[in-house]
């Protein structure tokens, strides 16, 4: 009995490699990596003899590995040669301390870790506290290398059968975890199945993006990241495309010269990176040919009106924004192709429905702003050991995004701030995002932050963090842009201190970590 052919089984592995080569797509190319060229028939193969070393290693169905991986094509194999039979990969953060990593083992309990060898040596020291370990699996430099007493992942790999048979898995079986940052407390295992990738690729990839076999993907965010695992990975596999992949850290000037040098056709950036790009060409006065690009992606954080219109101004091209987290796996909000509201997320992608509701839950009318809960098939199973955060988090088949947002009539969603960040001052709600797209509209300023400071009266007041363009502090300033916000926003919502800083605290994925002002605020008042 055909079990496959009769839906009963399904393993993304099998659609996302073996598909294309079923297809005819052998020699195409799959991945590009600095001077190599990975056709899909060599990355099945690789896929095969990945999976293959990890079952004679004794790894079964459900066993977990983490992955310490850069973006290199071994990420690519390890992720789906566990897939394929049936364990489950963890891709972390590559740039994390030991302490996260000892976290990251110990709570998930990950009997195998793939890890690049520059990594291993940072964490070596703590290897004791690694409670649950069994194998430690080094990507070494090069295949000669020796690796102490740890395995040696491309001598292995290399020696192992190239003919797989995928696990008997389901649809809905574990497929792969990843960690979620959280603004506060410890990373939070996020549980995505099976057919989660197959469900974010056939909405916002086929029906957004329009990706074809025509397409070559980059993304600058990492693929440990779920904006980057499915910009820079099963997008581009899906559709039988390629994608390129850069080990080195997303620079302005590593940017460009990826899409100059690799030609890709759709590119997945975060604002800041987008920010930073357009000012690396003022500052230098390069011109760089980003003519490939048929269209730009921005997620992470809601992507300033100014950086769309400079974009498309300098390189004709849209930047779509897009709302996705991890627990939802990819992007559910997204502006289009020659229909984007600039500042806005767009509408909701064809496979999610979002609703906007009240602290009762009650659905509010448009204009109205409220918490941001979306429904759709890519959202995890849930987190990993964590009762009552799930609970919280996963209602039915809502997922509470965190995020407060607005619809307007014309059914384009407005991003408000994280529910913790907004900011009451006097009795209303003041967007934190707001002020910061204002202050960035001025000529002088880089990056802003807004957070809310008490007053003398124990009342709430916005205080901005800016960071200024090659610009001397001085009180001229501080006024100028207090008046800039005046005139440009209701007059309650202009930052009443503003301090001037060097650079904003961030996240790896570029997010400004607001929770860190406050923490230096609170710490500061103490003294
Ligand atoms: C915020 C945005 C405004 C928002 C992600 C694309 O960022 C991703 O996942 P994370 O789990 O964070 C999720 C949270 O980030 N956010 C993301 N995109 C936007 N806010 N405008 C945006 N365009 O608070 C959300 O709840 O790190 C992005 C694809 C997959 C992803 N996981």
């Amino acid at each position: 009995m055909d079990l496959r052919g009769l839906g009963l089984l399904y393993n993304a592995a099998v659609r996302f490699i073996d598909e294309s080569v079923e297809k005819g797509l052998g020699d195409k190319i799959a991945i590009c990596y600095r001077d190599e060229r990975i056709h899909y028939n060599e990355l099945q193969e690789k896929v095969n003899q990945t999976g293959n070393m990890l079952r004679e290693l004794g790894y079964k169905l459900e066993d977990r590995l983490l992955m310490v991986c850069h973006d290199t094509p071994e990420f690519i194999y390890s992720f789906f040669g566990a897939i394929k039979i049936g364990a489950v990969p963890i891709p972390v953060n590559t740039m994390m301390k030991p302490s996260d990593y000892e976290y990251f083992l110990n709570n998930s309990r990950a009997k195998g870790l793939i890890i690049h060898e520059d990594i291993w040596e940072k964490i070596e020291v703590y290897k004791e506290r690694f409670c649950f370990l069994k194998d430690i699996i080094i990507i070494p430099d090069s295949e000669s290398e020796q690796s102490g007493t740890h395995l040696n992942f491309l001598q292995l790999m290399n020696r192992a059968s190239k003919k797989l048979d995928a696990a008997m898995t389901n649809k809905d079986d574990q497929a792969f975890w990843l960690f979620s940052s959280g603004s506060t407390g410890n990373p939070k295992g996020v549980i995505h199945l099976q057919h989660d990738m197959e469900y974010a690729f056939s909405t916002y990839a086929k029906k957004i993006l329009h990706i074809s076999e025509e397409d070559r993907c980059l993304s600058a965010s990492k693929l440990f990241f779920a904006y980057g695992l499915g910009g820079g990975m099963y997008f581009p596999l899906g559709a039988g495309a390629s994608t390129v992949l850069v080990k080195e850290r997303a620079t302005p000037e590593a940017m460009f010269q990826a899409i100059e040098t690799y030609k890709p056709t759709i590119f997945f950036g975060v604002p800041t990176l987008y920010g930073a790009m357009i000012d690396y060409v003022s500052r230098t006065g390069k011109q760089f040919d980003l003519s490939s690009l048929r269209v730009c992606v921005s997620a992470g954080e809601a992507l300033p009106k100014a950086f769309y219109r400079k974009w498309k101004e300098m390189y004709n091209v849209d930047i779509l924004d897009g709302i996705g987290s991890t627990e939802a796996l990819h992007i559910f909000l997204s502006n289009r192709i020659g229909d984007v509201k600039a500042g806005s997320s767009g509408k909701v992608v064809p496979g999610y429905e979002a609703k906007i509701v009240d602290e009762m839950g009650r659905e509010l009318p448009p204009n109205e702003m409220g918490d941001l809960l979306i429904r759709g098939d890519s959202i995890a199973h849930g987190y990993w050991n964590l009762h009552e955060q799930n609970k919280k988090k996963f209602v039915g088949e809502w997922l509470h995004t965190g995020d407060k947002y607005y619809k307007d009539e014309e059914g384009y969603f407005w991003y408000c701030g994280r529910s913790d960040d907004m900011l009451k001052v006097g009795g209303i709600w003041v967007s934190p995002v707001e002020v910061e797209n204002c202050l960035l509209q001025h000529e002088n300023v880089l990056e802003a932050a807004v957070v809310s400071v008490q007053n003398e009266n124990n009342l709430v007041i916005p205080k901005a963090y800016v960071v200024l363009k090659d610009r001397t502090p001085s009180k001229e300033m501080e006024d100028e842009l207090k008046n800039f916000v005046k005139q440009q926003l209701a007059h309650y919502k202009y930052p009443r201190i503003i301090e001037f800083i060097d650079e904003l605290p961030k996240t790896a994925t570029g997010k400004i970590q607001r929770f860190k002002l406050r923490e230096l605020l609170k710490s500061n008042s103490a003294q």
